[in-house]
């Protein structure tokens, strides 16, 4: 597996914005479903129901201290947090006995190497913990923050991360939020020849990676060693070329 067309891969399903196909990395940003549609969510946990798989179809699943509870997708305008993205956040009751109530477990179709999340003590500084489990259920890492406003835990592993448990070790608190889920799987996808990000592959990819050699602007940030020898030259445009004929990555 070629890193650099990792890396560009990575980098264009990023900016898809989530809509990725399976193999790719999985970006939830609570405001918008598999479908691509903004998701309307309530204020209040009165009105909303516990996020379980509006996001089945990207393979991740969501519950709480039980398969019936969990957190719920709320916007944000009662609340003293803005969200991190949009408008809609997780919110999670750290009450385990209450419908919304955590810890939250999120579960992944495939595994995932690396799992990071936004979590905010909507202005308390509580302390946060995530946990990382392989197919097995053994933890295979785990990260903690102290944190009022938003910040990004992380865990990563090779074992394969299969689910991941979000908790609060603050006791006092009754709801916190997170923001942002970020799952990368743990087979990166082969080589993304759409260096332009427009969706398809074609000539136009070719051109603009010539472009790019040449001096060019490079609005969609790509490296243009695409076949990751460390130069960018007619190499990288011959492979392009390959690529787009239908042969094999670089
Ligand atoms: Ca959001
Ligand atoms: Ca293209
Ligand atoms: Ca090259």
């Amino acid at each position: 597996m070629n890193s650099t067309c990792s890396i560009v891969s990575l980098a264009a399903c990023l900016v898809c914005g989530g809509v990725c196909a399976a193999g790719n990395v999985v970006t939830i940003n609570f405001d918008v479903n598999p479908a691509g549609q903004a998701i309307s969510a309530p204020a209040a946990f009165d009105n909303a129901s516990p996020l379980h798989n509006t996001f089945a179809a990207w393979g991740v699943h969501f519950s709480g201290a039980n398969s019936n509870q969990g957190g719920a997708l709320l916007n944000d305008s009662t609340f003293s947090v803005r969200a991190f993205s949009g408008h809609n956040f997780l919110a999670l009751s750290t009450v385990e006995s209450t419908e919304f109530g955590g810890p939250e477990t999120i579960t992944f179709d495939v595994p995932m190497t690396q799992v990071s999340i936004e979590a905010s003590g909507i202005g308390h500084p509580l302390a946060f913990q995530m946990q990382a489990f392989d197919a097995s259920g053994v933890m295979v890492d785990s990260d903690t923050l102290t944190t009022a406003g938003w910040s990004q835990m992380t865990v990563a592993s090779n074992a394969g991360i299969r689910s991941v448990t979000l908790r609060v070790l603050t006791s006092g608190v009754n709801t916190v939020t997170f923001d942002d889920l970020l799952a990368v799987p743990e087979m990166p996808p082969s080589c993304d020849a759409d260096v332009n990000q427009d969706g398809v592959v074609d000539q136009g990819d070719v051109d603009y990676l010539v472009n790019v050699i040449a001096g060019g602007e490079n609005p969609t940030g790509i490296d243009a060693d695409f076949n990751g020898d460390g130069v960018a030259d007619q190499g990288d445009v011959d492979a392009i070329i390959d690529v787009i004929a239908g042969g094999s990555c670089p």
